[in-house]
Formats: structure tokens, C-alpha cells, sequence
């Protein structure tokens, strides 16, 4: 089992976080004067091949178990994949965000992952840590013929008490219920009373008010036509080993995704980017 280095840390007058080159993987975030926005489970695993249970995972070619159900491993290989920095911006003057670009190419991928997706393509995925958290995956498809993908940037929120929080940006928008399996429609803000587990049709901002922390969390994207709201309540969490069984209740995921009926299609020499931008206010 190889353990992962330390992650990169980057700073600037506004704001700091750290990022791993191993999958690309923001792992924390704190705007100046606020405590951490990012979740990372106390029991998260650490060791090449294995995903990270917090902070920002990407979910790339696909999503869960794919469109078609069997597809592994779960969430695609860009989580577990290791991606080159391509260039590191720290500012320690009153610069407005230090910068980390990452670059991953299907040439990246080990073979028998790559079977599972046997397109050529170019990942490049910049983070911008400052007085808000911006992230932005553009994919591009660098072969001679048409593929589809799904991806996710798969953000695990730090909330005072999962359970007296309110999501709003939501209302009147259509969603699949993967408890359930059914087709639902949201009426009004979301709150958490048991496994959660939605993929909405919504390309809106998105508001996570959490009184326990007395601060507002917004979440705010282009080039998405999916949120995904994912908590797991208590049975789901006592079934993962990275996953304490009480720490359902300091965490939300609110994920910025393009997946299932809105994977994105490109054509050969093509390109989608994809973005996510977290910030936060005083108050709930
Ligand atoms: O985004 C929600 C979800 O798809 C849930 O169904 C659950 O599987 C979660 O992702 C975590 O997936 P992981 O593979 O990281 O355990």
C-alpha cells in the first residue's frame, strides 16, 4: 500500500487550500476569517488506488456505476489517477487567488482502465483558492472520433449539523430519486431527514443555509446541467469503512455534474469546461 505525499498548499491574502496531485483532489478550503468549507472524513483513505472520501473528488468518464451500470471503478479513474501539474501560481501579495492547473490525458490511464473508455482525451483542470473556491475541468477530445462522457465535481460540504440545514435553488426542479428510483419534482428549499440521494435537473445556483455554523454556503456553476444533493443518514454510513458512523451529520455533498440524460457529447477536437464556484456569507 503506497501511501499519498502531502498535499500542495496555496495561499493568498483571501483565502487557502490544499490539492493533491493524486487525482487532482482539492482536499480543503477556507476563505480568510472562516472555518474550513470542505469535509474530509476522519477515516479517509490515503493510499494509491484508492478513493479519497471528502474534499472534492472528480468524477470523470462516468458517474457511479456509469449509464450502463456495470462500469468500474466507481466514479471513473480520474479520482485515482495521477495527474501533472502543469503550473503553480502562490501569491503572497494581495493577489485576488493562488492558482494550481492539473493535467490528465487518457495516455495517463493504465491500459485496462483505459478499456473501459478507449477514447483519447485532455483533462485540464484548474483551481483557484481565494476568497472563494473555483474550479474548472474542461475536457478536451483529442482523437478522430465522437464520445460521450459524465462528470461530477463531487463536493463534500462541512455543515454544523447536516440535519437543520436548508439547500434552496432547488424548488420546482425535476429529480431523480436513487433511493426511491423514481422521478420527483423539488417543492420547496431541501432538508435532510434520511438518505438523500438526488440528481436534479438544474443549471441554478444553489444555497446551503447552516444555522449550527450561522453561515451561508453558496454553490455556483456553469456549463452544468445537474446538482447532485447526496447524504447518506446513518445506515449507508455504518456500511462505508472511510466513513465514521455519526459524521453523517457534518457533511452535505452538493455536486456540480453533467451525467445520466445530460452527458456531455464531443465531437472529435471538441471541448467542455465545466465549472464550480463556492463562496461564503455570515449567517443562515
Ligand atoms: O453522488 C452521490 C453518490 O453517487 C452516491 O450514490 C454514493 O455512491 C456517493 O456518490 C459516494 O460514492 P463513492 O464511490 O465515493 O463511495
Amino acid at each position: 500500500m503506497t501511501r499519498l505525499p502531502a498535499p500542495l498548499t496555496l495561499f493568498c491574502p483571501s483565502g487557502s487550500g490544499t490539492v493533491r496531485t493524486y487525482g487532482a483532489h482539492v482536499m480543503s478550503w477556507a476563505p480568510t476569517g472562516f472555518d474550513p468549507v470542505l469535509w474530509v472524513s476522519s477515516q479517509a483513505k490515503d493510499s494509491v488506488g484508492d478513493a479519497i472520501r471528502g474534499g472534492v473528488p472528480i468524477c470523470f468518464p462516468w458517474f457511479g456505476p456509469g449509464r450502463s451500470g456495470d462500469m468500474k471503478p466507481a466514479h471513473g479513474f480520474a479520482r485515482i489517477a495521477e495527474w501533472k501539474l502543469a503550473d503553480r501560481i502562490r501569491n503572497y501579495d494581495d493577489a485576488a487567488a493562488a492558482t494550481a492547473r492539473f493535467i490528465l490525458t487518457h495516455e495517463d490511464i493504465d491500459r485496462q482502465l483505459r478499456g473501459a473508455f478507449p477514447h483519447k482525451f485532455r483533462a485540464v483542470y484548474t483551481v483557484d483558492f481565494g476568497a472563494k473556491l473555483t474550479m474548472s475541468l474542461t475536457v478536451t477530445n483529442t482523437g478522430s472520433t465522437a464520445f460521450e462522457f459524465e462528470e461530477a465535481l463531487h463536493t463534500y460540504l462541512s455543515v454544523g449539523d447536516s440535519q437543520r440545514i436548508a439547500i434552496e435553488g432547488l424548488e420546482g426542479a425535476r429529480y431523480f430519486d436513487k433511493v426511491s428510483q423514481q422521478e420527483q419534482s423539488q417543492s420547496g428549499p431541501i432538508t435532510i431527514t434520511d438518505e438523500t440521494d438526488r440528481v436534479y435537473y438544474s443549471e441554478d445556483t444553489v444555497q446551503v443555509k447552516d444555522p449550527a455554523m450561522a453561515r451561508t454556503i453558496t454553490v455556483a456553476k456553469e456549463g452544468s446541467a445537474n446538482t447532485v444533493v447526496w447524504n447518506p443518514w446513518t445506515e449507508k454510513s455504518k456500511a462505508m469503512d472511510d466513513f465514521a458512523d455519526d459524521e453523517w451529520q457534518s457533511m452535505v455533498c452538493v455536486e456540480t455534474a453533467n451525467v445520466l440524460d445530460n452527458a456531455v457529447r464531443l465531437d472529435a477536437g471538441a471541448s467542455h469546461t465545466m465549472t464550480q464556484r463556492l463562496s461564503v456569507g455570515r449567517g443562515a
